[in-house]
Protein backbone atom coordinates (compact mmCIF):
# COMPACT_ATOMS: atom_id res chain seq x y z
CA UNK A 1 0.00 0.00 0.00
CA UNK A 2 0.68 3.32 -0.24
CA UNK A 3 3.16 5.45 -2.97
CA UNK A 4 4.98 3.44 -5.46
CA UNK A 5 8.18 2.89 -4.86
CA UNK A 6 10.01 5.11 -7.06
CA UNK A 7 7.44 7.92 -6.85
CA UNK A 8 8.16 11.31 -7.87
CA UNK A 9 7.90 13.64 -5.26
CA UNK A 10 8.97 17.34 -6.24
CA UNK A 11 8.33 20.84 -6.97
CA UNK A 12 7.62 22.64 -10.44
CA UNK A 13 8.26 26.38 -11.88
CA UNK A 14 8.10 27.88 -15.46
CA UNK A 15 10.50 29.75 -17.25
CA UNK A 16 9.11 32.72 -17.31
CA UNK A 17 7.87 33.22 -13.82
CA UNK A 18 11.56 32.36 -11.86
CA UNK A 19 14.12 33.35 -14.44
CA UNK A 20 14.52 36.45 -15.33
CA UNK A 21 17.34 37.12 -17.37
CA UNK A 22 15.10 38.06 -20.13
CA UNK A 23 17.74 39.81 -22.16
CA UNK A 24 20.59 37.65 -21.68
CA UNK A 25 22.60 34.70 -22.91
CA UNK A 26 20.65 35.85 -26.50
CA UNK A 27 17.22 35.73 -25.17
CA UNK A 28 14.31 36.92 -27.49
CA UNK A 29 11.47 38.37 -26.65
CA UNK A 30 8.46 35.84 -25.86
CA UNK A 31 4.83 36.74 -24.93
CA UNK A 32 5.19 36.42 -21.57
CA UNK A 33 7.81 39.69 -21.47
CA UNK A 34 4.89 41.97 -22.55
CA UNK A 35 2.27 41.65 -19.88
CA UNK A 36 2.69 43.68 -17.19
CA UNK A 37 1.27 43.82 -13.54
CA UNK A 38 -1.61 46.27 -13.05
CA UNK A 39 -5.01 46.47 -14.43
CA UNK A 40 -4.46 45.63 -17.77
CA UNK A 41 -3.00 42.32 -17.06
CA UNK A 42 -6.64 40.42 -17.42
CA UNK A 43 -7.27 42.09 -20.67
CA UNK A 44 -3.56 41.78 -22.35
CA UNK A 45 -4.05 38.01 -20.76
CA UNK A 46 -7.14 36.81 -22.00
CA UNK A 47 -6.22 38.15 -25.58
CA UNK A 48 -9.15 40.75 -25.67
CA UNK A 49 -7.47 43.26 -27.30
CA UNK A 50 -4.49 43.75 -28.81
CA UNK A 51 -2.84 46.03 -25.61
CA UNK A 52 0.59 44.59 -24.99
CA UNK A 53 3.98 47.24 -25.08
CA UNK A 54 7.10 47.25 -24.09
CA UNK A 55 7.73 50.33 -22.37
CA UNK A 56 9.60 52.16 -19.33
CA UNK A 57 6.56 53.16 -17.35
CA UNK A 58 5.19 49.41 -16.42
CA UNK A 59 6.69 46.65 -14.32
CA UNK A 60 7.02 43.86 -16.38
CA UNK A 61 7.29 40.53 -13.85
CA UNK A 62 9.15 38.33 -16.24
CA UNK A 63 12.04 40.81 -16.89
CA UNK A 64 13.98 39.83 -13.99
CA UNK A 65 11.45 37.42 -11.55
CA UNK A 66 13.79 35.96 -9.06
CA UNK A 67 16.40 35.38 -11.16
CA UNK A 68 16.80 31.63 -11.00
CA UNK A 69 18.57 32.19 -14.04
CA UNK A 70 22.23 33.18 -11.98
CA UNK A 71 20.49 31.40 -8.63
CA UNK A 72 19.88 28.32 -10.18
CA UNK A 73 23.00 26.06 -8.43
CA UNK A 74 22.03 27.70 -5.12
CA UNK A 75 18.16 26.86 -5.82
CA UNK A 76 18.64 23.41 -6.91
CA UNK A 77 20.94 22.38 -4.20
CA UNK A 78 17.85 23.40 -1.62
CA UNK A 79 15.50 21.28 -3.60
CA UNK A 80 18.11 18.49 -3.08
CA UNK A 81 18.51 19.54 0.41
CA UNK A 82 14.38 18.44 0.49
CA UNK A 83 15.10 15.13 -1.33
CA UNK A 84 13.44 16.02 -4.38
CA UNK A 85 13.43 13.36 -6.53
CA UNK A 86 12.32 15.31 -9.52
CA UNK A 87 11.87 19.34 -10.36
CA UNK A 88 9.49 19.99 -12.65
CA UNK A 89 10.82 23.31 -15.24
CA UNK A 90 10.18 24.55 -18.51
CA UNK A 91 12.46 25.77 -20.99
CA UNK A 92 12.05 29.10 -22.62
CA UNK A 93 11.65 28.90 -26.08
CA UNK A 94 12.75 32.52 -27.23
CA UNK A 95 16.45 31.20 -25.31
CA UNK A 96 16.70 28.34 -27.51
CA UNK A 97 15.66 29.93 -30.84
CA UNK A 98 15.56 33.65 -30.06
CA UNK A 99 12.93 34.26 -32.72
CA UNK A 100 11.74 31.02 -33.05
CA UNK A 101 11.98 30.59 -36.84
CA UNK A 102 15.71 30.71 -37.01
CA UNK A 103 17.68 27.00 -38.67
CA UNK A 104 19.85 27.02 -36.28
CA UNK A 105 19.57 27.30 -32.25
CA UNK A 106 21.69 29.31 -29.61
CA UNK A 107 24.06 27.80 -28.15
CA UNK A 108 24.02 29.67 -25.23
CA UNK A 109 20.47 28.74 -24.74
CA UNK A 110 21.27 24.96 -24.94
CA UNK A 111 24.21 25.10 -22.59
CA UNK A 112 21.91 27.10 -20.36
CA UNK A 113 19.46 24.35 -19.97
CA UNK A 114 22.37 21.75 -20.12
CA UNK A 115 24.23 23.08 -17.21
CA UNK A 116 20.91 22.96 -15.26
CA UNK A 117 19.99 19.62 -15.94
CA UNK A 118 23.13 18.20 -14.89
CA UNK A 119 23.24 20.28 -11.61
CA UNK A 120 19.72 18.67 -10.82
CA UNK A 121 21.32 14.85 -11.40
CA UNK A 122 23.73 15.69 -8.57
CA UNK A 123 20.89 15.76 -6.30
CA UNK A 124 19.87 12.56 -7.92
CA UNK A 125 16.89 14.81 -9.12
CA UNK A 126 14.96 13.85 -12.41
CA UNK A 127 14.19 16.56 -14.50
CA UNK A 128 10.45 16.82 -15.96
CA UNK A 129 10.39 19.47 -18.44
CA UNK A 130 7.86 21.21 -20.02
CA UNK A 131 8.94 22.09 -23.52
CA UNK A 132 6.77 25.31 -23.71
CA UNK A 133 4.85 26.73 -20.41
CA UNK A 134 2.98 30.16 -21.10
CA UNK A 135 5.58 31.28 -23.65
CA UNK A 136 6.25 31.94 -27.19
CA UNK A 137 8.49 33.99 -29.17
CA UNK A 138 7.34 37.62 -29.65
CA UNK A 139 8.45 37.35 -33.19
CA UNK A 140 6.18 34.56 -33.92
CA UNK A 141 2.95 36.23 -32.44
CA UNK A 142 4.04 39.52 -34.81
CA UNK A 143 5.19 37.78 -37.93
CA UNK A 144 2.84 34.44 -37.68
CA UNK A 145 -0.12 35.54 -35.47
CA UNK A 146 1.22 33.12 -32.89
CA UNK A 147 -0.33 29.65 -32.83
CA UNK A 148 -3.13 30.47 -35.67
CA UNK A 149 -0.48 29.65 -38.24
CA UNK A 150 0.16 26.23 -38.76
CA UNK A 151 3.59 27.56 -39.70
CA UNK A 152 4.32 27.33 -35.62
CA UNK A 153 3.93 23.33 -35.98
CA UNK A 154 7.17 23.27 -38.29
CA UNK A 155 9.14 25.56 -35.71
CA UNK A 156 7.72 23.58 -32.57
CA UNK A 157 8.93 20.50 -34.43
CA UNK A 158 12.03 21.56 -34.94
CA UNK A 159 12.68 22.75 -31.27
CA UNK A 160 11.67 19.40 -30.33
CA UNK A 161 14.15 17.73 -32.86
CA UNK A 162 16.75 19.89 -30.86
CA UNK A 163 16.28 19.69 -27.44
CA UNK A 164 15.42 15.76 -27.73
CA UNK A 165 18.70 15.51 -29.61
CA UNK A 166 20.47 17.53 -27.15
CA UNK A 167 19.37 16.52 -23.52
CA UNK A 168 19.07 12.65 -24.48
CA UNK A 169 20.38 10.74 -21.61
CA UNK A 170 19.79 14.07 -19.21
CA UNK A 171 15.79 14.73 -19.70
CA UNK A 172 13.40 11.49 -19.56
CA UNK A 173 10.33 13.04 -18.65
CA UNK A 174 8.52 15.64 -21.59
CA UNK A 175 5.25 18.01 -21.38
CA UNK A 176 4.09 19.37 -24.43
CA UNK A 177 2.26 22.28 -23.27
CA UNK A 178 1.54 23.33 -20.05
CA UNK A 179 -2.60 24.03 -19.20
CA UNK A 180 -3.32 23.16 -22.85
CA UNK A 181 -6.74 24.04 -22.56
CA UNK A 182 -6.06 27.75 -20.94
CA UNK A 183 -5.81 28.85 -24.99
CA UNK A 184 -9.66 29.04 -24.24
CA UNK A 185 -9.42 30.75 -20.89
CA UNK A 186 -6.40 33.08 -21.25
CA UNK A 187 -5.78 32.73 -25.17
CA UNK A 188 -2.40 35.28 -25.02
CA UNK A 189 -0.92 33.78 -22.04
CA UNK A 190 -1.40 30.47 -23.64
CA UNK A 191 -1.02 30.81 -26.63
CA UNK A 192 0.31 34.12 -28.08
CA UNK A 193 -3.47 34.82 -29.37
CA UNK A 194 -5.28 38.56 -29.58
CA UNK A 195 -7.97 39.01 -31.88
CA UNK A 196 -8.78 41.75 -33.94
CA UNK A 197 -12.35 43.53 -33.65
CA UNK A 198 -14.66 41.26 -35.57
CA UNK A 199 -12.67 38.23 -35.68
CA UNK A 200 -14.13 34.97 -35.14
CA UNK A 201 -12.71 34.34 -31.84
CA UNK A 202 -13.72 30.25 -31.16
CA UNK A 203 -12.31 29.91 -34.64
CA UNK A 204 -9.23 30.89 -34.14
CA UNK A 205 -9.06 29.19 -30.78
CA UNK A 206 -10.33 25.91 -31.97
CA UNK A 207 -7.69 26.31 -34.97
CA UNK A 208 -5.06 27.13 -33.13
CA UNK A 209 -5.51 24.00 -30.77
CA UNK A 210 -5.66 21.99 -33.57
CA UNK A 211 -1.92 23.21 -34.83
CA UNK A 212 -0.93 22.16 -30.46
CA UNK A 213 -2.91 19.16 -30.61
CA UNK A 214 -0.99 18.14 -33.98
CA UNK A 215 2.54 19.62 -32.55
CA UNK A 216 1.97 17.76 -29.34
CA UNK A 217 1.55 13.88 -31.41
CA UNK A 218 4.91 14.91 -33.43
CA UNK A 219 6.71 16.03 -30.46
CA UNK A 220 5.15 12.75 -28.92
CA UNK A 221 6.73 10.90 -31.99
CA UNK A 222 10.06 12.27 -32.20
CA UNK A 223 10.93 12.22 -28.49
CA UNK A 224 10.29 8.03 -28.96
CA UNK A 225 12.21 7.93 -31.84
CA UNK A 226 15.23 9.86 -30.40
CA UNK A 227 15.02 7.66 -27.35
CA UNK A 228 12.38 5.18 -26.54
CA UNK A 229 12.69 5.77 -22.97
CA UNK A 230 11.42 9.17 -22.99
CA UNK A 231 7.84 9.41 -21.38
CA UNK A 232 5.75 12.00 -22.70
CA UNK A 233 2.49 14.10 -21.08
CA UNK A 234 -0.34 16.18 -22.00
CA UNK A 235 -0.68 18.84 -19.18
CA UNK A 236 -4.48 19.87 -18.58
CA UNK A 237 -5.47 22.78 -16.10
CA UNK A 238 -8.06 20.23 -14.18
CA UNK A 239 -10.69 20.75 -11.45
CA UNK A 240 -13.79 18.84 -11.71
CA UNK A 241 -17.10 20.57 -12.24
CA UNK A 242 -19.73 19.93 -9.75
CA UNK A 243 -23.59 20.69 -10.65
CA UNK A 244 -24.86 23.73 -8.15
CA UNK A 245 -27.62 21.57 -7.54
CA UNK A 246 -29.40 18.18 -8.88
CA UNK A 247 -31.20 19.50 -10.83
CA UNK A 248 -30.43 18.04 -14.44
CA UNK A 249 -29.99 20.93 -16.37
CA UNK A 250 -27.18 21.84 -13.42
CA UNK A 251 -25.99 18.52 -14.07
CA UNK A 252 -25.81 18.41 -17.40
CA UNK A 253 -23.83 21.85 -17.49
CA UNK A 254 -21.41 20.57 -15.24
CA UNK A 255 -21.08 17.40 -17.65
CA UNK A 256 -20.89 19.97 -20.94
CA UNK A 257 -18.25 22.02 -18.88
CA UNK A 258 -15.86 19.28 -18.33
CA UNK A 259 -16.27 18.14 -21.58
CA UNK A 260 -15.00 21.44 -22.91
CA UNK A 261 -11.59 20.71 -21.07
CA UNK A 262 -11.19 16.82 -22.03
CA UNK A 263 -11.63 17.40 -25.25
CA UNK A 264 -7.99 18.65 -25.37
CA UNK A 265 -6.96 15.06 -23.67
CA UNK A 266 -9.53 13.15 -25.55
CA UNK A 267 -7.27 14.06 -28.70
CA UNK A 268 -4.15 13.80 -26.84
CA UNK A 269 -4.83 10.40 -25.27
CA UNK A 270 -6.94 8.72 -27.02
CA UNK A 271 -6.35 9.97 -30.19
CA UNK A 272 -9.59 11.34 -32.02
CA UNK A 273 -11.49 13.82 -32.13
CA UNK A 274 -14.19 13.16 -29.60
CA UNK A 275 -18.24 13.37 -31.16
CA UNK A 276 -18.96 15.87 -29.10
CA UNK A 277 -16.75 18.02 -29.93
CA UNK A 278 -17.49 17.65 -33.45
CA UNK A 279 -20.79 18.43 -32.84
CA UNK A 280 -20.39 21.50 -30.41
CA UNK A 281 -18.02 22.84 -33.55
CA UNK A 282 -20.44 22.28 -35.36
CA UNK A 283 -22.81 24.55 -33.64
CA UNK A 284 -20.21 27.05 -33.14
CA UNK A 285 -19.88 27.16 -36.75
CA UNK A 286 -16.42 26.65 -36.63
CA UNK A 287 -14.80 25.22 -39.21
CA UNK A 288 -11.33 23.34 -38.66
CA UNK A 289 -8.38 23.04 -41.38
CA UNK A 290 -6.84 20.10 -41.59
CA UNK A 291 -4.01 18.61 -43.66
CA UNK A 292 -3.99 15.06 -44.67
CA UNK A 293 -1.96 12.72 -42.21
CA UNK A 294 -3.41 14.95 -39.06
CA UNK A 295 -5.83 12.51 -37.72
CA UNK A 296 -3.49 9.78 -38.34
CA UNK A 297 -0.88 11.64 -36.73
CA UNK A 298 -2.98 12.10 -33.82
CA UNK A 299 -4.28 8.49 -33.93
CA UNK A 300 -1.00 7.08 -33.91
CA UNK A 301 1.16 9.29 -31.29
CA UNK A 302 -0.98 9.33 -28.33
CA UNK A 303 0.73 10.53 -24.64
CA UNK A 304 2.14 8.18 -22.20
CA UNK A 305 0.56 10.09 -19.11
CA UNK A 306 -1.94 12.33 -18.37
CA UNK A 307 -0.42 15.08 -16.50
CA UNK A 308 -2.54 17.74 -14.86
CA UNK A 309 -2.82 20.84 -12.46
CA UNK A 310 -5.23 21.15 -9.66
CA UNK A 311 -5.83 23.90 -7.30
CA UNK A 312 -9.96 24.05 -6.87
CA UNK A 313 -12.76 22.32 -8.33
CA UNK A 314 -15.52 24.31 -10.23
CA UNK A 315 -19.09 24.64 -9.67
CA UNK A 316 -21.90 25.88 -12.69
CA UNK A 317 -25.57 26.35 -12.36
CA UNK A 318 -27.99 27.21 -14.47
CA UNK A 319 -29.83 29.81 -12.60
CA UNK A 320 -28.67 33.49 -13.20
CA UNK A 321 -29.19 34.37 -9.71
CA UNK A 322 -26.22 31.58 -8.65
CA UNK A 323 -24.47 32.83 -11.55
CA UNK A 324 -23.67 36.19 -9.72
CA UNK A 325 -21.27 34.28 -7.08
CA UNK A 326 -18.69 33.77 -8.96
CA UNK A 327 -15.29 32.79 -7.49
CA UNK A 328 -11.85 34.38 -8.45
CA UNK A 329 -10.16 32.45 -11.21
CA UNK A 330 -9.79 32.12 -14.66
CA UNK A 331 -12.17 29.16 -15.24
CA UNK A 332 -15.69 30.32 -14.85
CA UNK A 333 -17.23 29.30 -11.54
CA UNK A 334 -19.94 29.72 -9.28
CA UNK A 335 -18.86 29.85 -5.39
CA UNK A 336 -19.50 26.50 -3.84
CA UNK A 337 -20.99 27.35 -0.58
CA UNK A 338 -19.37 24.46 0.97
CA UNK A 339 -15.71 25.38 0.95
CA UNK A 340 -13.62 27.77 2.10
CA UNK A 341 -11.53 29.68 -0.11
CA UNK A 342 -7.84 31.70 -0.64
CA UNK A 343 -6.95 34.87 0.09
CA UNK A 344 -7.60 35.36 -4.08
CA UNK A 345 -10.86 33.60 -3.61
CA UNK A 346 -9.71 29.85 -4.97
CA UNK A 347 -12.20 27.68 -3.24
CA UNK A 348 -10.27 24.68 -1.19
CA UNK A 349 -11.12 21.26 -1.80
CA UNK A 350 -8.76 18.53 -1.42
CA UNK A 351 -11.56 15.64 -1.86
CA UNK A 352 -11.76 17.41 -5.07
CA UNK A 353 -8.34 16.27 -6.19
CA UNK A 354 -9.53 13.11 -5.54
CA UNK A 355 -12.91 12.92 -7.46
CA UNK A 356 -10.84 14.56 -10.14
CA UNK A 357 -8.31 11.86 -10.27
CA UNK A 358 -11.03 9.60 -10.45
CA UNK A 359 -12.37 11.03 -13.33
CA UNK A 360 -9.33 11.23 -15.25
CA UNK A 361 -8.32 7.62 -14.50
CA UNK A 362 -12.11 6.39 -15.37
CA UNK A 363 -11.54 7.76 -19.12
CA UNK A 364 -7.91 7.12 -19.73
CA UNK A 365 -6.53 4.09 -17.81
CA UNK A 366 -3.05 5.96 -18.24
CA UNK A 367 -0.72 6.65 -15.51
CA UNK A 368 -1.51 9.87 -14.01
CA UNK A 369 1.19 12.82 -12.77
CA UNK A 370 0.02 15.81 -10.57
CA UNK A 371 2.49 18.54 -11.95
CA UNK A 372 0.75 21.60 -10.01
CA UNK A 373 -1.10 22.22 -6.80
CA UNK A 374 -0.24 24.43 -3.89
CA UNK A 375 -1.69 27.33 -1.94
CA UNK A 376 -1.08 30.89 -2.97
CA UNK A 377 -0.77 33.24 0.07
CA UNK A 378 1.06 35.86 2.01
CA UNK A 379 3.51 35.31 3.79
CA UNK A 380 4.90 37.79 5.84
CA UNK A 381 8.20 36.79 7.28
CA UNK A 382 8.89 37.33 11.34
CA UNK A 383 12.18 39.58 12.55
CA UNK A 384 14.27 37.08 11.53
CA UNK A 385 12.88 36.73 7.89
CA UNK A 386 11.31 33.04 8.73
CA UNK A 387 8.18 32.18 7.37
CA UNK A 388 5.73 30.02 9.58
CA UNK A 389 3.55 29.07 6.80
CA UNK A 390 1.52 26.12 8.91
CA UNK A 391 -1.66 27.59 6.22
CA UNK A 392 0.53 26.12 3.25
CA UNK A 393 0.95 22.65 5.21
CA UNK A 394 -2.49 22.21 6.01
CA UNK A 395 -3.49 22.97 2.72
CA UNK A 396 -0.53 20.22 1.19
CA UNK A 397 -1.02 18.06 3.94
CA UNK A 398 -4.88 17.72 3.21
CA UNK A 399 -4.61 17.65 -0.93
CA UNK A 400 -1.81 14.71 -0.60
CA UNK A 401 -4.33 12.61 1.99
CA UNK A 402 -6.68 12.86 -0.86
CA UNK A 403 -4.42 11.78 -3.59
CA UNK A 404 -3.56 9.11 -1.07
CA UNK A 405 -6.93 7.89 -0.93
CA UNK A 406 -7.19 8.13 -4.74
CA UNK A 407 -3.88 5.89 -5.32
CA UNK A 408 -5.19 3.31 -2.04
CA UNK A 409 -8.66 3.12 -1.88
CA UNK A 410 -9.59 3.67 -5.56
CA UNK A 411 -6.64 2.00 -7.08
CA UNK A 412 -5.42 5.26 -9.39
CA UNK A 413 -1.67 4.84 -10.95
CA UNK A 414 -0.09 7.73 -9.75
CA UNK A 415 3.47 8.69 -11.17
CA UNK A 416 4.48 11.67 -8.95
CA UNK A 417 3.76 14.78 -7.21
CA UNK A 418 5.29 18.31 -8.29
CA UNK A 419 3.67 20.96 -5.84
CA UNK A 420 3.73 24.35 -7.56
CA UNK A 421 6.05 27.39 -7.26
CA UNK A 422 8.61 25.42 -4.86
CA UNK A 423 10.22 28.43 -4.91
CA UNK A 424 8.39 31.63 -4.59
CA UNK A 425 8.13 32.87 -8.23
CA UNK A 426 5.96 35.48 -10.00
CA UNK A 427 2.12 34.45 -10.00
CA UNK A 428 1.08 34.17 -13.68
CA UNK A 429 -2.76 35.23 -13.03
CA UNK A 430 -1.84 38.82 -11.32
CA UNK A 431 2.01 39.10 -11.82
CA UNK A 432 2.78 40.00 -8.45
CA UNK A 433 5.39 38.14 -5.87
CA UNK A 434 3.04 38.86 -3.03
CA UNK A 435 0.75 35.70 -3.90
CA UNK A 436 3.14 32.74 -2.81
CA UNK A 437 3.35 29.29 -3.26
CA UNK A 438 6.90 28.71 -1.94
CA UNK A 439 8.86 26.05 0.83
CA UNK A 440 11.45 28.46 -0.02
CA UNK A 441 10.95 32.53 1.10
CA UNK A 442 12.65 34.74 -1.72
CA UNK A 443 13.13 38.47 -0.94
CA UNK A 444 10.89 40.28 -3.67
CA UNK A 445 8.53 42.78 -3.92
CA UNK A 446 5.81 43.10 -6.49
CA UNK A 447 8.01 45.90 -8.11
CA UNK A 448 11.28 43.73 -8.54
CA UNK A 449 12.67 45.08 -5.06
CA UNK A 450 14.55 42.87 -2.59
CA UNK A 451 17.70 41.52 -1.73
CA UNK A 452 16.92 38.06 -3.62
CA UNK A 453 17.67 36.11 -0.53
CA UNK A 454 16.45 32.72 0.00
CA UNK A 455 15.19 31.87 3.30
CA UNK A 456 13.34 28.31 4.20
CA UNK A 457 9.82 28.61 5.23
CA UNK A 458 8.76 25.60 8.29
CA UNK A 459 6.84 24.09 5.01
CA UNK A 460 10.32 23.17 3.69
CA UNK A 461 11.44 20.72 6.58
CA UNK A 462 7.31 19.43 6.60
CA UNK A 463 8.06 18.61 2.72
CA UNK A 464 11.42 17.03 3.53
CA UNK A 465 9.95 14.92 5.66
CA UNK A 466 6.99 13.78 3.29
CA UNK A 467 9.37 13.33 1.23
CA UNK A 468 11.73 10.66 3.02
CA UNK A 469 8.78 8.75 4.65
CA UNK A 470 7.53 8.51 0.87
CA UNK A 471 4.17 10.08 1.45
CA UNK A 472 3.38 8.27 5.21
CA UNK A 473 4.68 11.13 7.33
CA UNK A 474 2.01 13.83 7.11
C1 LIG B 1 -1.34 27.62 -13.45
C2 LIG B 1 -0.08 27.89 -14.23
C3 LIG B 1 1.10 28.28 -13.42
C4 LIG B 1 0.80 28.98 -12.12
C5 LIG B 1 -0.45 28.53 -11.43
C6 LIG B 1 -0.89 29.40 -10.26
O1 LIG B 1 -2.44 27.95 -14.22
O2 LIG B 1 0.30 26.76 -14.99
O3 LIG B 1 2.00 28.93 -14.27
O4 LIG B 1 1.10 30.29 -12.11
O5 LIG B 1 -1.52 28.39 -12.30
O6 LIG B 1 -1.56 30.52 -10.74
P1 LIG B 1 -1.21 31.97 -10.23
O7 LIG B 1 0.23 32.16 -10.51
O8 LIG B 1 -2.07 32.90 -10.99
O9 LIG B 1 -1.51 31.97 -8.77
Amino acid sequence: MGFRRDFLWGGATAANQCEGGFDEGGRGLANVDVIPTGEDRRAIITGQQKMFSFDNEHFYPAKTAIDMYHHYKEDIALFGEMGFKTYRLSIAWSRIFPKGDEAEPNEEGLQFYENLFKECHKYGIEPLVTITHFDCPMHLVEEYGAWRNRKLIDFYENLCRVIFTRYKGLVKYWLTFNEINMILHAPFLGAGLYFEEGEHAEQVKFQSAHHELVASALATKIAHEVDPNNQVGCMLAAGHYYPYSCKPEDVFKAQQSDRENYFFIDVQARGTYPAYALKELERKGVEIKMEDGDLALLKEHTVDFISFSYYSSRVVSTDPKVNEKTSGNLFASVKNPYLEASEWGWQIDPLGLRITMNSLYDRYQKPLFIVENGLGAVDTPDADGYVADDYRINYLQQHIQAMKDAVDLDGVDLLGYTSWGCIDLVSAGTGEMKKRYGFIYVDRDNEGNGTLKRTKKKSFNWYKQVISSNGEDL
